[in-house]
């Protein structure tokens, strides 16, 4: 069976995942494309034989859509996420799940209500193989019971309309993520340290910032965002333990011998670091939702990340420790973050 996507929004990511979706996975096609500016919608609908819809909702009731991809600006997910669920259809929701913890509880109920899972969030470094090895290593005892974590998520640049309050939301809920992931712990509490200000940022950006999280079981984390570092794409992990410690390696490089200087290249972006983990990613939510499932990142995943960002944006505002305030987890959402 033929998996029939209809996409909800056609700016950049969806139109990576539409060609992903097209020409790189296999199991899927995409039949309906939408956009609040129409014009993207249909420009995309006719290069990829689908059909553009005027509406999200009408997208997400057509017969001929078995499957959901939300890729939408933020603040719109949580709206398509429950329409898909109430229409019983597996969604693929890029992060954030929803910008309002609130909301991300209204889809948690959903979901439970509907009875089995449907959500899958887009939190794609669960599919990188250098993270999945870590992982791996850290589940195997290779490293001892972690204690400290050191990340840095560096970008290249940021347009203008990027705020200090998106290092956390935008950027770093990726590190959320994934160390929760990692270590199979909650983030409990969180900090914002602030240093000099780069000057190749605009007036309104507090940029780098250091953020500071402790876990349920006593880890401490800190990521270091920095988006204008100017000189490439560049994520680190390094996660120390009892016995040991493990690194992220960076993505394998030819090391190049030129004019009396050996040199190895840095990845540029985000699309150039982890297309691998993309294309993964969105397999995995194809050969799922062809079940009537969901598989990888939970609609809990979602909601605690929007927790964990909710009280770091405080944080940053108040420059103050700022405890998380999250719910018990679900019954139905058991076991360790995955
Ligand atoms: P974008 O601005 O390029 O595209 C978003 C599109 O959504 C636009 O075309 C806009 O017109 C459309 N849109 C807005 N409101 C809509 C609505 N109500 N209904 C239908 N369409 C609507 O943004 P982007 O960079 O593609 O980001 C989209 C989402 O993907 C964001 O949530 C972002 O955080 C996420 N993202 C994730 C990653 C990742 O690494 N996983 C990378 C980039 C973006
Ligand atoms: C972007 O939205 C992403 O999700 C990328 O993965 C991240 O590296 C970047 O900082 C964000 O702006």
């Amino acid at each position: 069976m033929t998996l029939r996507v209809g996409v909800i929004g056609a700016g950049m990511i969806g139109q990576e995942h539409t060609r992903r979706l097209t020409t790189v996975v296999t199991g899927a096609e995409v039949v309906a494309i939408t956009d609040l500016t129409a014009d993207r919608a249909e420009r995309l609908a006719a290069e990829t034989g689908a059909r553009a819809y005027a509406s999200g909702a009408e997208l997400i009731a057509g017969p001929d859509v078995d499957a959901v991809l939300v890729t939408s600006w933020g603040p719109t997910h949580a709206e398509y996420v429950l329409a898909a669920i109430a229409a019983g259809k597996p969604v693929f929701c890029e992060k954030p799940l929803a910008t309002a913890a609130a909301d991300c509880l209204r889809i948690l109920e959903a979901e439970i209500a509907h009875g089995g899972r449907l959500v899958q969030v887009g939190f794609m470094r669960r599919y990188d193989a250098a993270y999945r090895r870590l992982k791996e290593l850290v589940d195997a005892d290779g490293i001892g019971t972690p204690l400290m974590v050191h990340c840095a998520h560096r970008n290249p640049t940021v347009p203008v309309s990027y705020t200090s309050e998106m290092a956390m939301l935008d950027t770093a809920v990726h590190e959320v993520d994934v160390l929760r992931w990692l270590l199979g712990e909650e983030i409990v509490s969180a900090q914002v340290l602030t240093p000099r200000p780069t000057g190749r940022r605009f007036e309104h950006l507090q940029d780098p910032q250091i953020m500071l999280f402790a876990t349920s079981g006593g880890v401490r984390i800190d990521v270091e965002v920095f988006v204008n570092c100017q000189y490439g794409y560049d994520i680190r992990c390094e996660i120390v333990g009892e016995t040991g410690a493990a690194r992220l390696p960076d993505p394998a490089r030819p090391a190049v011998r030129h004019d009396g200087r050996e040199s190895t290249a840095i990845v540029s972006d985000w699309r150039d670091r982890f297309g691998d983990a993309f294309d993964t990613e969105i397999q995995a939510w194809v050969d799922a939702a062809a079940a009537g499932t969901a598989t990888g990142p939970t609609a809990w995943d979602g909601y605690a990340a929007t927790a964990v960002a909710d009280a770091t944006v405080e944080a940053l505002k108040t420059q103050e420790i700022v405890a998380v305030d999250m719910e018990a987890r679900p019954a139905f959402y058991t076991g360790a973050p995955q």
